[in-house]
């Protein structure tokens, strides 16, 4: 791997700096999120003094967009570790490979830096974390990520879990009614964060195997792997158990398709709520509220979410989205102009394939949807 090149990194002060008081009440200090306040050797003041409210760390600059809080710190005095949970902003639970698991808040410094790039410290994050006394810590530093789920929430991102290796995007046969527009959304993201989709289509117990048919063997047909399932039947459920063995999947999908009732039905006992559909119009209820790391009894970790009504994407440019249809790239070469968007353009070899019916019409108009922004 090449060397990385240390990075000055511009970070506000803290208002209330000048002040230094020592507190008395040592529970608290401990969970403190600036801890002692002992800033390392690789931070300095600038010599500007009052005027410049700004400090620069060094940190570390992997020339990714995954460099979101590194700095340089005395790793001998720090233990790593795996985020489980994430408690509001600044605590979390931090397992060690051991399986010591610490409370840990966010060293104010790392704090700053996440939120200057809208970040936060999620579910899957790997963080090295100093111990301040029993069971709690003080994260120190923030890896960069290997992969991400996120989706945009207005203007900001909202990463749902890091470093995963599967997303299991989860629709439901019915109640509420399959889209297949919002699972192509998924796969967008998931080829986005660089995370391997797996499409499971619940609640199949409500439906006839037929007409499921054509939707199945249009994902499965474009490569990705596709499972039949009804949790509450126990259908389908052995070959799921497959899937996750030994892998960290985040699991997606909208509010009351099942995810919490698969992921229940492939372990029992671990005991997630689950909540009945509750309305007429068959959209559910928000039950499960944070992302959290669950590990699986044999191997693997597997991270429940919220369900989403929508899926909004999140730093994927227009022009980049043929790329992420996985059977849009052959067509694209042939089309009439370089830069065609296949909207409007004549000359498209995208529009004569979905008219010809070697693209199918559902994924081509969900490519319209995503790039029109709807
Ligand atoms: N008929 C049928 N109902 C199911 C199946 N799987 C889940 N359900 C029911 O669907 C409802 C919603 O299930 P949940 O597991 O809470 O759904 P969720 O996706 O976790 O929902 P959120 O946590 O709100 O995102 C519950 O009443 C389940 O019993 C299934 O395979 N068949
Ligand atoms: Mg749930
Ligand atoms: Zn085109």
């Amino acid at each position: 791997m090449a060397k990385k090149r240390p990075k000055k990194i511009r970070v506000a002060f803290r208002k209330n700096r000048g002040k230094r008081v020592r507190s008395q009440n040592l529970t608290h200090d401990s969970l403190d999120e600036s801890g002692p306040e002992q800033d390392s050797q690789s931070e300095r003041i600038s010599g500007k003094g009052q005027l410049t409210r700004y400090r620069t760390v060094m940190g570390v600059d992997g020339g990714s967009e995954g460099d979101i809080a590194q700095r340089n710190i005395d790793e001998t005095a720090c233990q790593a570790g795996h985020v489980l949970r994430a408690i509001g902003s600044n605590r979390c639970d931090v397992q060690t490979d051991e399986g010591r698991v610490f409370l840990c808040s966010v060293r104010r410094v790392i704090r700053t830096m996440l939120r200057e790039s809208r970040c936060a410290v999620v579910a899957g994050d790997r963080v090295i974390f100093r111990i301040t006394g029993k069971d709690v810590g003080v994260i120190e530093r923030v890896e960069a990520r290997q992969t991400v789920f996120s989706r945009g929430s207005g203007r900001f991102e909202h990463v749902i879990a890091a470093n995963i290796d599967q997303l299991l995007i989860v629709a439901s046969a019915a109640s509420p009614p399959l889209k297949p527009a919002l699972i192509d959304r998924f796969l967008v993201s998931a080829a986005k964060g660089g995370v391997r989709p797996i499409i499971c289509i619940n609640k199949v117990d409500l439906v006839d195997a037929a007409d499921l048919q054509p939707v199945a063997a249009l994902y499965a047909g474009l490569g990705y792997d596709v499972i039949l399932t009804a949790a509450t039947h126990g259908t389908g459920i052995g070959q799921l158990r497959e899937k996750l063995l030994g892998q960290e999947t985040v699991v997606g999908g909208q509010s009351g398709v099942g995810k919490s009732s698969l992921l229940n039905a492939v372990q029992p006992g671990l005991g997630l709520r689950t909540s009945h559909v509750s309305d007429d119009s068959g959209k559910g209820r928000h039950t499960t509220r944070v992302a959290e790391l669950i590990p699986l009894e044999q191997a693997g970790w597997i991270v429940d979410t919220p369900g989403v009504r929508q899926m909004e994407l999140w730093g994927v440019a227009r022009e980049e989205l043929e790329a992420f249809f996985v059977e849009f790239p052959p067509f694209v070469a042939d089309c009439h102009f370089a830069d065609c968007t296949h909207t409007h353009e004549t000359g498209c070899r995208i529009k004569e394939a979905v008219a010809a019916g070697d693209v199918s019409r559902l994924r081509y108009e969900s490519y319209l949807r995503m790039f029109l922004g709807d």
